[in-house]
């Protein structure tokens, strides 16, 4: 059965990012339960940011799940990258993963890699940038394997980075990277700039996708804009998607309206 997620950033620095709520960890929990989410993932600005205690009491609260954390802090607040040439620059990149990953594993949730993958530029070759990529990937995701949890990889598009674009590029560093808890996050407003046909590269990866961030064409959430979800939801129920479609879209017209309309797209393709 697919799961729904609905995103919650507490990131100041990511204030004007494409999160459903942002600041208000009580009060999203209480808005994502009261329209019915599984869960919520967070984009936390560290390992450390969120009270434990307090975040497990909300999620009993709500019956709510944590879905994911994301790791990309990490890049927007201290411009860490795992695929620094500088080892000493990548090994603080990977401790800051970890600690993220270890905040997620307590929950049983996974962390994602997404803009934390970094880019080439002008200062390494791609295929450099990538082997070393690969590398810390296979140490955080054995980290994640020692704690029994997944590990997430996204693709970007072009205009966040220059490594790992589409899904086929996604499984050639799976098979680089050779850990069997590394899964690919899918996320569809990457994909409607980068794939030449969405439900098809779903179906080409369906065994190796962890995770789907649901989400319209515009960044939006689904349902305002001019994405074909029928296709995707066709394919990831077909190849029985254990996983989130977490809605990762700007709050507009605010919050409230962008997690409805989530909910709503959500349930009408993936009737239960
Ligand atoms: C960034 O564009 C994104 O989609 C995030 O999920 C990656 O951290
Ligand atoms: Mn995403």
């Amino acid at each position: 059965m697919v799961l729904s997620a609905v995103t919650v950033c507490l990131v100041p620095e990511a204030s004007a990012g494409p999160f459903v709520f942002h600041d208000d960890l009580p009060g999203a929990c209480q808005q994502a339960a009261a329209l019915g989410f599984d869960g919520i993932e967070i984009f936390a600005p560290s390992g450390h940011h969120v009270d434990r205690t307090e975040l497990g009491a909300l999620l009993r609260l709500h019956d709510l799940r944590l879905a994911a954390v994301g790791t990309g802090a990490g890049m927007i607040v201290h411009g860490h990258s795992l695929c620094d040439p500088d080892e000493r620059a990548r090994r603080q990149a990977s401790e800051f993963v970890k600690e993220i990953i270890d905040f997620g594993a307590e929950f049983g949730a996974p962390a994602i890699i997404g803009s934390m993958q970094g880019r080439a530029g002008n200062a390494q070759s791609r295929e450099a940038a990538l082997a070393r990529l690969a590398e810390s990937l296979g140490i955080l995701a054995d980290h994640a394997g020692s704690l029994d949890q997944a590990l997430l990889f996204e693709p970007l598009n072009r205009y966040e980075t220059d490594l790992v674009r589409t899904v086929a590029e996604g499984m050639a560093l799976l098979s680089a990277v050779g850990a069997n808890n590394l899964q690919l996050l899918a996320d569809l407003f990457h994909m409607n700039i980068e794939e030449a046909d969405i439900g098809e590269a779903i179906r080409s990866a369906a065994d190796s996708i962890g995770h789907v961030h649901f989400v319209d064409s515009n960044r939006r959430a689904a349902g305002f804009g001019h994405m074909s979800h029928g296709p995707v939801a066709r394919e990831l129920i077909a190849a029985g998607f254990p996983g989130y479609a977490s809605a990762e879209a700007f709050p507009l017209p605010d919050s409230q309206a962008a997690a409805e309309m989530t909910i709503q797209s959500f349930r009408k393709f993936f009737p239960r």
